[in-house]
C-alpha cells in the first residue's frame, strides 16, 4: 500500500490536503511524523515559484488571485496553490470563507489548490506552517504557489522571507496619508499594484501610480530586479496577464545573475530562525507556567540565572 508520501507527490489532492492538516497540528505524535514528511519532501527536485500577495482587508487581493490563477491555469497550463494566511482570522472569522467563495471558479478548477492557513498564537507559528505547506504543495506538483497575506507588521516580513517575489496590493488613493507607509512598502515590495483600477477609480488610480513611481525613483533603474508598480484590477484580466508577464521577466533576470539561489538561502535560513523561535518561545512558555515565586518586582532574575 502507497503511504503518505507517495501519494502527496504522485499529486493525490486529498493527499495533500491531508499532509498539510498533519504539519499545522500541534500534537506531538503529528509533529514527529509531519518533520519526517518534510525531511523527505525537501529531497525531491521542484521548479515551482513563490509569490506573496500582501494588502489591507479589503483591497481586492482574493479577487485578483482568482482573476490571476484562472489566467495561469487557463492560459499558460499551470497548475497553482493558494495559501490564505490570515493573522486575523479569529476576530474576522467570515474573511477566510469570503476568500474561498471570491475565488469560487479556481477552488474548484482540477489544477488549483485553495487552502486558508489556520492562524496560530505563537511567535513564528503563522510562518512555520505556512512554510511548510508550501513545500507540500511543490512536492505535490504544484507550479506557482500564491501566499494571501494581511499586509501588517510581522506576519508581512514573515511573508516575504518566505517567497521569491512581493507584491503588495494598494488602494487608489493619493495624498499624504500615504507619505508615512511608502518606505516600508518600497522597501519590502517587488511589484506594487495598485489594485481597484476601474470604472471611476481609473483617474484616480494613475495618479497613486504616479505617485509610487517618483518614490521609487532613479535609484530603481540600477536594482535587479527592477521594482514595478502596476496598475491592476480583478474586473481587467488583461492586468493579471500583466502582473504575471512582469514576475516572469523578474524571474528570468533573478536567475540569471544568481540573486535567485541567494534568495531561496535566505528563506531556508529564515525557516531556521523561526523554527529556533517557535522551539524557544514554547519553552520558555512551559518555563513560565513552572514559576510559582511570586516575590519579585522586577522579572529580571529570572533571565540572569541563566
Ligand atoms: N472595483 C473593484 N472592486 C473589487 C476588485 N477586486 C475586489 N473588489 C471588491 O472588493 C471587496 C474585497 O475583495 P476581496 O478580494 O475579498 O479582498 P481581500 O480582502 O483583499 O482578499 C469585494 O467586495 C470585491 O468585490 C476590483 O478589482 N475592482
Ligand atoms: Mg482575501
Amino acid at each position: 500500500m502507497k503511504n503518505l508520501f507517495e501519494y502527496l507527490i504522485s499529486g493525490d489532492r486529498k493527499a495533500l490536503a491531508q499532509a498539510i492538516t498533519l504539519v499545522e497540528s500541534s500534537l506531538p505524535s503529528h509533529r514527529t511524523e509531519a518533520e519526517k514528511l518534510i525531511e523527505k519532501i525537501v529531497e525531491q527536485p521542484t521548479k515551482s515559484i513563490r509569490v506573496a500577495i500582501s494588502g489591507i482587508p479589503g483591497v481586492g487581493k482574493s479577487s485578483f488571485i482568482e482573476a490571476l490563477g484562472i489566467f495561469l491555469v487557463e492560459k499558460c497550463n499551470k497548475k497553482i496553490a493558494v495559501l490564505a494566511v490570515d493573522p486575523s482570522s479569529p476576530l474576522s472569522g467570515g474573511s477566510l470563507l469570503g476568500d474561498k467563495t471570491r475565488m469560487h471558479k479556481l477552488s474548484r478548477s482540477k489544477d488549483a489548490f485553495v487552502r486558508p492557513s489556520p492562524n496560530n498564537q505563537m511567535l513564528g507559528g503563522v510562518g512555520l506552517k505556512t512554510r511548510e505547506s508550501i513545500l507540500l504543495c511543490e512536492a505535490s506538483g504544484f507550479d506557482v504557489i500564491l501566499v494571501e497575506t494581511v499586509g501588517v507588521g510581522q506576519s508581512e516580513t514573515q511573508a516575504r522571507a518566505m517567497v521569491d517575489f512581493f507584491a503588495t496590493f494598494l488602494l487608489p488613493e493619493t495624498g499624504d496619508q500615504l507619505q508615512g507607509l511608502k518606505k516600508g512598502i518600497i522597501e519590502i515590495s517587488d511589484i506594487i499594484c495598485i489594485n481597484k483600477a476601474d470604472e471611476d477609480n481609473l483617474q484616480k488610480a494613475r495618479q497613486t501610480a504616479i505617485e509610487y513611481k517618483t518614490a521609487l525613483g532613479f535609484q530603481n533603474k540600477q536594482k535587479i530586479p527592477q521594482k514595478q508598480v502596476l496598475e491592476t484590477s480583478s474586473f481587467r484580466p488583461e492586468t493579471a496577464e500583466l502582473f504575471w508577464h512582469t514576475i516572469e521577466k523578474m524571474e528570468h533576470e533573478v536567475k540569471k545573475n544568481g540573486l535567485w539561489a541567494k534568495n531561496r538561502e535566505l528563506q531556508k535560513s529564515q525557516w531556521l530562525k523561526d523554527t529556533l523561535l517557535y522551539h524557544y518561545q514554547k519553552k520558555a512558555v512551559e518555563e513560565w507556567a513552572k514559576i510559582k515565586d511570586d516575590n519579585f518586582s522586577t522579572p529580571y532574575k529570572f533571565t540572569r540565572q541563566k
